[in-house]
């Protein structure tokens, strides 16, 4: 929530991708993820995808990565 998340999630949709969410929610004083993100990638960050099993961490690498895989020129 209130998180460069949100930009994948418009990605993914717009490339009609299959995919789950999974919520982390920040700590709400100090406005950080929760530890458990850190056993996803141990950036810790948001967002991170998984796919295929490969962990992809930061916003513009997930989003240059996903287009790369299913955008099938969509976006060239
Ligand atoms: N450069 C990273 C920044 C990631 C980042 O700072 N994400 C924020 C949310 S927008 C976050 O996880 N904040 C919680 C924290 O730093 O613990 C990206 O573009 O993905």
């Amino acid at each position: 929530n209130k998180s460069r998340s949100k930009r994948i999630i418009w990605l993914l949709e717009e490339l009609e991708v299959n995919y789950e969410i999974v919520a982390y929610q920040r700590n709400k004083d100090t406005f950080l993820a929760p530890d458990e993100l850190k056993q996803v990638h141990q950036l810790g960050k948001s967002p991170v995808i998984e796919d295929d099993g490969l962990i992809v961490t930061e916003s513009g690498a997930i989003t240059d990565y996903l287009i790369t895989k299913y955008g099938n020129g969509k976006f060239a």
